[in-house]
């Protein structure tokens, strides 16, 4: 069976949701950055990773990424070599490099690094949040999704970061932008996964 490694309410929540999204079984094993089960699947500490089989992926956008051309490759992806499948891996890459920075930031300088490396950055997150968030707006002009009018993981991973920014309170100030988000987040796939996250951090305890 498939294992999602991570601690709930992390990026985990990328792998979890396109879990539920292509509806194959899963385990949670719970986990923290940098503890001894993570650090043997990525020698970085950070998570998430997943465990397929004999195989062991990290970095969200990959294993999202992987799973899509696995299991759901004309569902929730398109095949490579596409038009469609670099304008998704463009959205995957711009969620990773772009819109995550803001919230990235923010979660770093608050808990992540180590104390005397904090810095205050709200201006500089408020920045390159607010920047991100109008070149989005500009991309996805009138579309409901990010490509080809139907849900991909190119809007599983912007909403991912817009979920994140949110909880870190990060404006938002496009009714547009928030419309979308709004509506990629009402997926019933990512109810499930944070129901599945929130029982898995219940049973580790
Ligand atoms: N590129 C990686 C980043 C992973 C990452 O930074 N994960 C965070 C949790 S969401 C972490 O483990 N942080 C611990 C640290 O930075 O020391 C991915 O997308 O999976």
């Amino acid at each position: 069976m498939l294992k999602a490694v991570g601690m709930p309410g992390s990026r985990l929540g990328r792998v979890t949701w396109m879990l539920e999204e292509i509806g194959e079984p899963y385990e949670i094993v719970p986990c923290k950055p940098h503890d001894e089960t993570i650090k043997a699947l990525n020698p970085s500490g950070k998570m998430p990773a997943l465990i397929d089989g004999d195989f062991v992926l990290v970095d969200s956008g990959a294993i999202v990424g992987y799973l899509a051309d696995k299991y759901a490759p004309t569902i929730l992806s398109a095949p490579s070599g596409t038009r469609e499948r670099a304008m998704i891996d463009s959205f995957v890459q711009f969620a990773q490099s772009e819109l995550e920075s803001g919230p990235w930031h923010k979660a770093q300088n608050r808990f992540v690094l180590p104390e005397h490396l904090r810095r205050d950055v709200d201006d500089l997150v408020a920045y390159e949040f607010g920047t991100a968030c109008h070149a989005l707006e500009a991309r996805l002009g009138d579309r409901s999704y990010a490509v080809d009018e139907r849900f991909t993981i190119a809007d599983l991973m912007l909403g991912h970061c817009a979920a994140w920014a949110r909880m870190a309170r990060l404006e938002i100030s496009s009714p547009a932008l928030n419309a979308y988000f709004d509506s990629i987040l009402d997926r019933p796939a990512l109810a499930r996964a944070r129901a599945r996250e929130a029982e898995a951090k219940a049973a580790a305890g």
